[in-house]
């Protein structure tokens, strides 16, 4: 069958009498749940598989600032406007403790900047999406941070210390976002007149699906999931994930009145999980290769703020640098 010919490029997973002594030693540590630090041996492909998802995941952190940061000066309050903006500070922290637990892996920081900037770097799927509309601010708390939650609570188990233990902190104020998202939401549909209630529903039908493909590919297509499930980097897989979030999410769904746009949503009984319709993986694979309605502009704007900066990073430095030779002298 054509399916079975096609090369999904899932990497083989070696088996314990394929590894040699250090590798077996290794991958026995991890069964056993003890954590890998900084100063430990890993394996390269342990490593580099690290670096990869950690600078990722920053990288997500950043540009995730720039959706919500669209609506700063345009919240419809001085609260709403207090608590978005303390949620993209919370999310530029994000962005610092991962980049910091990445450079433990001896990746150095500016240079995966630039791979983002240079478009060589990918960044979460999502925030290649507008933000149209005041909904769109508390749909991207209630799913984004909701979807991004179900991920990251499970990432708090992985098996490198430092990246586990930004989780931890990271996983608190997410659930701070995810509330304040879906009370926004419950505001205007209890609150609000009629073309309020309707811009909660178009935030929902534009973020659902792209919240769904936050997970990644379905796992019979995701190339890294075998080895970094042996490795307990991931501790679930994408569909799993994928599926925890839309069981728990649609009762969420239905408390506030609204749709999905999936006529196929409906709970079986026999699986005990909500059946799904067909994600567009066209979408999500056009959106990774930089065709997604945002993805030049999130980029430039990331390069401008980088540019805009350099006077006060020459400053920083300039000082650090007078400050060392009056100390020497
Ligand atoms: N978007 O083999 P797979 C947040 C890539 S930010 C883009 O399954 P893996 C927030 C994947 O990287 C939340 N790319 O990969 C911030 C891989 O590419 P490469 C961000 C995606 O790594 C502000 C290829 O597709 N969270 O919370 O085993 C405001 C094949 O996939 C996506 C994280 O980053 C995607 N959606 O699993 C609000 C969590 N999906 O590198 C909220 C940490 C897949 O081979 N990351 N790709 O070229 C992970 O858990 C995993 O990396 C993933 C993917 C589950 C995302």
């Amino acid at each position: 069958m054509y399916a079975q010919m096609v090369d999904t490029g899932v990497k083989q997973v070696k088996s314990l009498d394929e590894m040699d002594a250090e590798e077996r030693a290794f991958q026995q540590k991890i069964d056993a749940e003890v954590k890998i630090e900084a100063k430990n041996w890993m394996p390269e492909g342990y490593r580099k598989t690290l670096i990869r998802q950690i600078s990722q995941h920053a990288h997500s952190e950043v540009v995730g600032m720039l959706p919500e940061g669209n609506w700063v000066t345009r919240a419809p309050t001085f609260k709403r406007k207090l608590q978005l903006m303390a949620k993209i500070q919370d999310e530029a922290g994000h962005g610092l403790y991962l980049y910091s637990a990445m450079e433990t892996l001896g990746a150095d920081r500016d240079e995966e900047i630039d791979k983002l900037h240079s478009g060589k770097a990918k960044y979460s799927s999502i925030f290649n999406y507008p933000t149209l509309n005041w909904a769109d601010m508390g749909a991207v708390g209630w799913l984004v941070d909701g979807a991004a939650i179900v991920n990251q609570v499970v990432l708090q188990r992985t098996s490198y210390g430092p990246y586990s233990r930004a989780m931890i902190r990271i996983c608190k104020e997410e659930s701070f976002h995810q509330r304040q998202g879906y009370e926004i939401l419950l505001h205007m549909m209890q609150h609000g007149n009629e073309a309020q209630k309707e811009m909660v529903q178009d935030a929902i039908n534009r973020l659902w699906w792209p919240s769904l493909m936050m997970f990644g590919p379905s796992d019979a297509d995701s190339p890294n999931s075998a080895q970094s499930m042996a490795w307990k980097i991931k501790r679930h897989t994408n569909d799993e994930l994928r599926q925890r979030f839309i069981d728990q999410t649609v009762p969420q769904l239905e408390f506030l009145g609204c749709t999905a746009p999936d006529p196929d949503l409906k709970w079986n009984e026999e699986r005990g999980h909500y059946d799904f319709g067909v994600i567009n993986w066209q979408e999500f694979y056009d959106v990774l290769k930089g065709y997604g309605p945002c993805n030049r502009e999130r980029i430039e704007t990331r390069r401008q703020a980088i540019d805009n900066g350099a006077w006060v990073r020459e400053a920083a430095v300039a000082h650090a640098n007078k400050k060392k030779q009056r100390s020497v002298a």
